[in-house]
């Protein structure tokens, strides 16, 4: 004879996952872009050691920022003050993309390879 069993005491039921921290490390760049729409594109050449244009004007909110390398050597664009933000193009003819949620302000942008910022790899841009 076979008794029924009591599935008692089912006490350690593993309902705490403790330490879930999914540790989000190890992504490529800091950087989030925002989602929305682009209300404007701005196009930018990087050349030895220049952007063009230096100092553009967009409106304010979500605007794309798309880079050409027009030289032979490596170029970013960086902007004071937007964490993360940085568009790296190799080689001439190469093109790097990415959004801003930018509000009205001045903003330095700049290239981050070491030296060139110094050689005018720099410009403003305003949003109003
Ligand atoms: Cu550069």
């Amino acid at each position: 004879m076979i008794a029924g069993r009591r599935a008692a005491a089912v006490v350690g039921i593993a309902v705490g996952a403790l330490g879930l921290l999914a540790a989000c490390g190890g992504s490529k760049s800091s950087y989030k872009p925002p989602s929305g729409a682009a209300v404007a594109t701005l196009r930018l050449d990087a050349g030895n050691f220049f952007f063009t244009p230096k100092n553009p004007s967009e409106p304010a909110g979500i605007i794309e920022i798309d880079l050409k390398n027009v030289s032979g050597i490596q170029h970013t664009l960086a902007i004071s003050g937007v964490k993360g933000f940085e568009l790296k193009v190799n080689s001439k003819g190469s093109t790097d993309g990415e959004k801003v949620d930018l509000k009205t302000g001045t903003y330095t942008f700049y290239c981050t390879i070491p030296g060139h910022r110094g050689q005018g790899m720099q410009g403003k841009l305003t949003v109003k």
